[in-house]
């Protein structure tokens, strides 16, 4: 059926909807993770976005903060960020929606009736009611060997769970090696204190190990704004001798998510990382030395967000993906997606959730759907506008494009 004008907005609303997501940047994990599987009300109101934003409303020592319970957190920030004022920044609005997705009425502002809910849940059943809530397919992990908490899960082995895949992170590996090579050696990955060719062996070893027991979909690393490639350091030297050429003989895609600078304030924790605009050559001559493999990109500063799309007009080899952290805000959303449309068309992911939380998955997809079915609709209509036709099918062919064919294609696992 041709979707005419008129009602333009109803069809891409419903196929936005409908259309399930791949979401493939998280820091979720299964529940047979443990405690480093987050949920529930009270890490909801703990995440960093919103520890940040409290100790501007209502400012505490740090270390006064830090030594409450989660529960005290939580109830400070209950307080301050939602009694006392309209919980009107992003992160705090994603918790009225959460509250009100789980079918609680938030007006009644009862935060121990929720708590007693999440009291009776099991995270088992409770993870497939967030992900069917959310209509995500599936979530793609942020999984670092270099996590001593993390790590003992993989070495040990763990049930595996259809709505979780893995993602190979190793931002030590390019951004400390003092640090990195104590950790490899701690593996038992012969590795020297200087970076050598001996070096190089061990950790492409590393990479085998890790891919073998993670099965990952990309492997991935977070990148200062200061990042260039290439020059004469360790990074580019671990970029080309080692993770590139694993890459390509494993067919997987490497992510890069460049524009953080960590811990600005420390006293933050992880609530303390900033962002900086980076110099993109880096990208352009990573894709024009590297034809054969394949550049996820997230960028942090809205001012790179523009460069992002022209460079990635110039080499098919780059995706952009998802509207990084503080660029998750409706009026950033709406503006990137909007030049993604107008200088990429179809070829790129929209959005990733970056859920720390499970629970997200139940804000920021509805949030992002609700705009970027905004932008589609706009963008449809000026296509009828100019005589144009377009059916739902096919409607729902592109979403589904946006949402989960582009990943697929562009990195479709290890065979
Ligand atoms: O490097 C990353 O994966 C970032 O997304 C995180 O470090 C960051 O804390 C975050 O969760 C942002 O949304
Ligand atoms: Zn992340």
């Amino acid at each position: 059926m041709e979707a005419a004008l008129p009602n333009i907005r109803q069809t891409v609303d419903k196929i936005v909807q409908e259309t399930a997501i791949v979401d493939m940047h998280t820091h979720l994990y299964p529940p047979s993770f443990g405690s480093i599987l987050l949920w529930g009300i009270d890490e909801l109101l703990t995440y960093h976005y919103i520890v940040a934003e409290v100790m501007r409303a209502a400012p505490i020592p740090y270390k006064t903060f830090w030594a409450m319970s989660k529960t005290e957190q939580a109830d400070y920030i209950w307080k301050h960020m939602f009694l006392d004022r309209a919980p009107i920044s992003e992160a705090c609005r994603g918790v009225i929606t959460v509250i009100q997705s789980l079918g609680f009425d938030p007006s009644e502002r009862r935060l121990d009736v929720i708590r007693d809910f999440f009291r009776r849940q099991s995270v088992e059943s409770y993870v497939e009611t967030v992900f069917e809530k959310a209509n995500v397919s599936y979530a793609v992990m942020t999984n670092d060997p270099f996590d001593a908490e993390e790590r003992p899960f993989w070495e040990n082995g763990f049930q595996n769970h259809p709505r979780f895949q893995a993602a190979l992170r190793m931002d030590p590996l390019l951004l400390n090696w003092d640090s990195a090579s104590t950790h490899l050696r701690e593996m038992g990955y012969k590795v020297g204190g200087a970076f050598n060719d001996s070096s190089i062996k061990h950790v492409r070893q590393f990479l085998e190990d890790w891919a073998d027991r993670m099965n990952p979909r990309y492997m991935a690393v977070s990148l200062p704004p200061s990042f260039v490639y290439p020059d004469d350091s360790i990074g580019t030297r671990i970029i080309d001798r080692c993770i590139l050429p694993f890459a390509r003989e494993r067919n997987l895609p490497f992510a890069l998510m460049i524009g953080v600078k960590k811990l600005i304030n420390p006293n933050l924790q992880l609530a303390g990382d900033s962002l900086g605009r980076a110099n993109l050559e880096c990208l352009e001559n990573l894709c024009l030395k590297n034809p054969d493999n394949r550049f996820l990109v997230t960028l942090l500063s809205r001012e790179n967000q523009h460069e992002l799309c022209v460079i990635a007009r110039k080499f098919n080899n780059l995706l952009p993906f998802g509207c990084w952290w503080f660029m998750n805000n409706p009026s950033i959303i709406d503006e990137m997606t909007r030049e993604r449309f107008e200088l990429l068309g179809w070829s790129f992911i929209p959005q990733h959730s970056d859920a720390r939380v499970l629970d997200q998955l139940i804000y920021k997809w509805p949030h992002s759907r609700r705009l970027i079915a905004n932008v589609l609709t706009d963008k449809y209509g000026d296509l009828l506008q100019a005589g144009w036709t377009v059916s739902e099918e096919e409607i729902r062919r592109d979403v589904k494009r946006l949402f989960q064919d582009n990943f697929e294609a562009f990195a479709p696992g290890i065979s």
